[in-house]
């Protein structure tokens, strides 16, 4: 058994499908279903038995507690945050709270059932922390990407909260010896991404003529992770990482944002043709910058490929493909996402203390 926090959101949701086609061992996912959390991304796992969600909050060191006793899980992989930078400009205190408090709560009471545990399943406990390549700041087009020992230097709440939860799991095992990995990633696309980050927010305003809304000048670059490359990194780390130990995960897949923006809206033209011949690319609108916009993510994988052995599957022109092709045949979960109908069944389905 595993514990997942966060699974009902868009990477920890394609870790689910990821894991059960790989491993029989099932899953219990510990998620607040907030606005981006949608049970019907792992719906299919919930109506098989294999997997088990409970509504609730990481912060709640009570509830977290409970799952543990009720589920004694091998590992904890923690996926859940608030996760959007834009929304951390407008309210930070959320972030602070999910990614700060909700951690610390979280890690207290995974560390009290740890300590409890027979030797040998005490060694071989893990607690996975699943953070960001934000934490380390912006490059500019010529610094080297980020390592593993680049100094931290976050610049929106939303990364400021991921440093300090990184800070704290880092803690949690240099003084109590808890086991801990932690795995530092660049953008993540593909399935199931909530539309309000760019790459799905580009393809469903381009297919309902709306504006494809470019932050500045679109030269800022990010460095794209296919998600499914990002859930095999993470189960390749939980298996063979050195406890303490941090791993950046990336793509090499460094790109405008402009640049990104234009092959969405050629593979639109190609795959679902504008009636009035025009092309897609013409919904493109520059607007205000994002305050604080970093300019460059970049990682260097290095130390993943090197020590664990993993290294990504997809390059950006074959998963975006794959991305592009998923949200033009999948509306039925686009619609639930976007209607709020979910939160309905969500509340019919599930209580919010199980
Ligand atoms: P997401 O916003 O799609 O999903 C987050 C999930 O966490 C949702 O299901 C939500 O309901 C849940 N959640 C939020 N607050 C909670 C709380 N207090 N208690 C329990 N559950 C809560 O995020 P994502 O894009 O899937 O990101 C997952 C993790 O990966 C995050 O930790 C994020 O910082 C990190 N990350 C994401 C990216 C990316 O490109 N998306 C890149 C690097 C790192
Ligand atoms: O409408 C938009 N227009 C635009 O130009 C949006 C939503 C974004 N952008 C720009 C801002 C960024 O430079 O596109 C880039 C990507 O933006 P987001 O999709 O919001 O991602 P980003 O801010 O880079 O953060 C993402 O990657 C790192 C995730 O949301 C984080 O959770 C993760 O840690």
């Amino acid at each position: 058994m595993i514990l997942i926090t966060g699974a009902a959101g868009f990477i920890g949701g394609n870790f689910v499908h990821h894991w059960f086609e790989r491993s029989e061992e099932p899953v219990v996912v510990l998620d607040k279903l907030t606005y981006a959390g949608n049970p019907a991304t792992i719906q299919s796992h919930l109506d098989a038995g294999r997997c088990t969600l409970v509504q609730g909050d990481i912060g709640d060191r009570a509830l977290v507690s409970r799952v543990l006793a009720e589920h004694r899980p091998r590992a904890v992989l923690h996926f859940a945050a608030e996760s959007h930078v834009d929304r951390s400009i407008h309210g930070p205190g959320e972030f602070i709270q999910t990614n700060m408090v909700g951690t610390f709560e979280l890690l207290e009471a995974v560390r009290a059932y740890w300590s409890a545990l027979e030797a040998e399943p005490k060694a071989a406990f893990r607690f996975l922390h699943v953070s960001t390549d934000e934490v380390y700041g912006s490059l500019s087009e010529t610094d080297p990407a980020f390592s593993e020992t680049t100094p931290y230097a976050p610049n929106s709440p939303y990364s400021a909260s991921k440093a300090g939860s990184d800070h704290l799991v880092r803690a949690y095992h240099h003084t109590y010896g808890l086991p801990t990995l932690t795995t530092n990633c660049s953008n993540n696309y593909g399935p199931y991404h909530f539309p309000e980050k760019l790459i799905p927010l580009m393809i469903l305003n381009a297919l309902e003529g709306k504006p494809l809304p470019v932050y500045g000048d679109g030269q800022n670059i990010r460095d794209w992770l296919y998600v499914r490359d990002h859930c095999e990194a993470i189960r390749q780390v939980l298996a063979k990482g050195r406890l303490g130990e941090t791993y950046n995960v990336g793509g090499k897949n460094e790109i405008r944002n402009l640049d990104v923006v234009q092959v969405i809206c050629a593979k639109l033209d190609a795959l679902r043709p504008k009636a009035d011949g025009t092309s897609y690319a013409s919904q493109i609108t520059f607007v205000a910058d994002r305050p604080g916009h970093d300019r460059r993510y970049a990682i260097d994988p290095t130390k993943i490929e090197a020590e664990i052995g993993w290294t990504p599957a997809e390059s950006f022109e074959t998963g975006i493909d794959k991305t592009v092709t998923w949200y033009l045949e999948n509306t039925a979960w686009i619609d639930s996402v976007r209607t709020g109908a979910y939160r309905e069944w969500v509340s019919k389905n599930y209580s919010a203390r199980d």
